[in-house]
């Protein structure tokens, strides 16, 4: 999703902050664009694209300056071209915007009518004017953006210069991130730390409604009313080296590859011999915990597969309710709490709007407290839950999620055996369910032993319009989360269903051009998907299973392929069973020559509603 990054420095910041948007591409993102201060006067450059594009634009005619701020954009209102990317001028003011201004019409309308002339068809530029009509009526900077955000509603993290005071950047936000990075004489605001580590790493979080105003010699923060206030500073923990791609072809190669240790590192000083170590929740957590009746996750994407996953481990081992549910959703209804229930959200980044807003959401609603699964230690979830849990998955760069997804997992699953002893699951059975978790950062790396393989299976995908994936029990979940990474970065319509429900629809679909997928671990549903699969057979269906390697599977004599896979036991099966699916999206996707890490009209950290 879109990033700002802006600085106030005695040097030339534009080289910075195109760095500092480098180091946010990752997220996702149609164009970009860079604007700087400099006795008086505001250069300004923007282009469609990637920033390299924008980067040559300003290498062709580059200009000084140490005021300046910067943006990714990634397009909500107003198709991505140069007209519509930020900094947007107006006046005497330029600025950039993360979020959505929800009464941006009124505004513009107002606007209008005192004779502002919008260049753009953003939301975003109501805001230049606004800040702009408060300067004219006398006010500086700060007050201008102060009275401007009074007048918002929406979700925004803003930047902002004006040509009237140099070397100042204000900046606000409200339901999207903005950090200050605090250097030696020189000061900057990023929306995400990873656009700052270049250049320090004393971070401030910005709290919501927050106002800062930085210059080289420092920041000051206020709050809506006005009234200055402090933030702690902390020292963040990211490194410019650990997002390098090294030998990988692509970072999303890198991260699947990377699986093993992540899960490892998730899992360690957690889980030990005995089973889940006590207080891995955070301070208070193991009290909270045993009041639990029932749990509600709520997520978004990716992380909401692997809460549809934890719903039939908690249900299994510890007995207790779960209902998952899509952040977006959830938000916007009544949702029943019964006594007892716990809040599980689950993000990789922790800046999910949706995710964010149902947390907030449920702080009214009656919860026992809120469990945030996140794999961003500074994140607004981690801040804003009361327990925290994690997912140690190092920076991921692709957008299409795939260390992140088996590491929360990881995290589901000490979650569940923590609940499952709470709730006094048979012991024999909880150490077999520990021994299990201990082994899957192993059983992960044999799973990866598969890619030669899957290489050869991808070139079958080339042509393929549509596919279906199909898999029964936890292992619905992971066939969804297989059909969304093909869907997502090679273009593939994939669609999951329930083996089960197969014949009450989509067989329809199966012909000889449609490839099924099936995730067939072994256990007690295996009989019901080989009778499903051979529902696929008798269409003359092209199938591709992923079995366990324990179970009994013929290939029959149709057309298709079967790949064995050591689960290492029923538990972990689904965590595994996932690793072959990302690398077949991703093999399909490098053979169609899709762009793997940055897929079309996608972001990562879905910071908007
Ligand atoms: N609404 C603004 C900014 C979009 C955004 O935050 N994307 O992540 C626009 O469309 O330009």
């Amino acid at each position: 999703m879109c990033g700002i990054v802006a600085a106030a420095a005695q040097r030339d910041v534009a080289p910075l902050l195109i760095a500092g948007l480098k180091a946010l591409e990752y997220r996702g993102y149609d164009s970009a664009g860079l604007a700087v201060l400099e006795a008086g006067q505001v250069h300004r450059v923007r282009a469609k694209g990637k920033v390299r594009e924008m980067e040559a634009l300003y290498l062709a005619d580059p200009f000084p300056g140490g005021t300046g701020i910067a943006h990714t954009r990634w397009a909500t209102h107003g198709v991505p071209n140069e007209a519509n990317a930020h900094p947007h001028m107006v006046g005497r003011v330029t600025l950039v915007h993360n979020g959505i201004i929800e009464n941006y019409v009124s505004l513009r309308t107002e606007l209008q009518a005192k004779g502002y002339v919008f260049t753009s068809e953003t939301d975003t530029e109501v805001m230049a004017a606004l800040v702009d009509v408060n300067i004219s009526k006398g006010m500086s900077l700060r007050e201008a953006v102060l009275a401007t955000v009074r007048e918002l509603e929406g979700a925004y993290a803003i930047a902002v210069i004006s040509r009237d005071e140099p070397g100042r950047v204000v900046g606000a936000r409200r339901g999207a991130p903005l950090l200050i990075g605090v250097g030696i004489g020189e000061n900057f605001l990023g929306s995400d730390a990873q656009a700052l580590v270049q250049v320090t790493n004393k971070i401030i979080y910005l709290e919501e409604d927050d106002v800062v105003e930085i210059s080289r010699e420092g920041a000051r923060i206020y709050t809506l009313d006005g009234k200055p206030v402090e933030r702690a500073t902390h020292e963040s923990e990211l490194s410019a080296d650990a997002v390098e791609r090294g030998e990988y072809r692509h970072y999303m190669q890198k991260e699947i590859f990377e699986q093993p240790r992540a899960v490892a590192n998730t899992l360690e000083a957690r889980i030990g011999a005995g089973g889940v170590l006590p207080n891995v929740f955070g301070i208070g957590g193991d009290e909270l915990l045993a009041k639990v009746k029932g749990v509600h996750i709520i997520a978004c994407g990716t992380s909401y597969h692997a809460g549809m996953v934890a719903k039939y481990w908690i249900e299994e081992y510890a007995r207790l309710p779960v209902s998952v549910e899509v952040a977006s959703e959830y938000r916007y209804r009544e949702a029943v709490v019964p006594e007892g229930t716990l809040f599980i959200a689950i993000s990789q980044s922790g800046e999910t709007a949706d995710t964010l807003a149902a947390m907030r959401e449920s702080r009214r609603r009656g919860y026992l407290g809120t469990l945030a699964i996140c794999n961003v230690p500074e994140s607004s979830a981690v801040r804003e839950a009361d327990l925290k849990l994690m997912t140690r998955a190092g920076p991921e760069i692709g957008v299409a999620s795939t260390k992140a997804f088996t590491t929360q997992l990881a995290a589901l699953a000490l979650l569940t055996l923590h609940l499952a002893k709470q709730q006094g699951l048979d012991s024999a059975r909880y150490n077999d369910l520990c021994a299990q978790l201990h082994r899957l950062p192993r059983a992960i790396d044999e799973a990866l032993k598969l890619e030669p393989q899957i290489i050869e299976l991808a070139a079958s995908f080339i042509p393929r319009h549509h596919a279906l994936f199909l898999g029964r029990g936890a292992h619905f979940p992971v066939a969804l989360e297989g059909s969304l990474k093909l869907k997502e970065i090679s273009y593939i319509h994939a669609e999951a269903y329930p083996a089960g429900e197969l014949k009450h629809g989509p067989l329809a679909l199966v012909d000889e051009d449609m490839p099924v997928v099936a995730v067939a671990p072994n256990g007690p549903l295996l009989d019901k998907l080989k009778s499903n699969l051979q529902e696929v057979r008798a269409r003359g269906g092209e199938l591709i299973v992923f079995a366990d390697s324990a179970a009994h599977i013929d290939g029959g004599a149709t057309r298709g392929s079967i790949l064995r896979i050591d689960a290492g036991g029923d538990f972990i099966a689904p965590a595994v069973f996932t690793v072959p699916l990302q690398l077949l999206a991703y093999h399909v996707a490098v053979l169609r020559g899709t762009d793997v890490d940055q897929p079309r009209n996608l972001a990562k950290s879905v910071t908007v509603e």
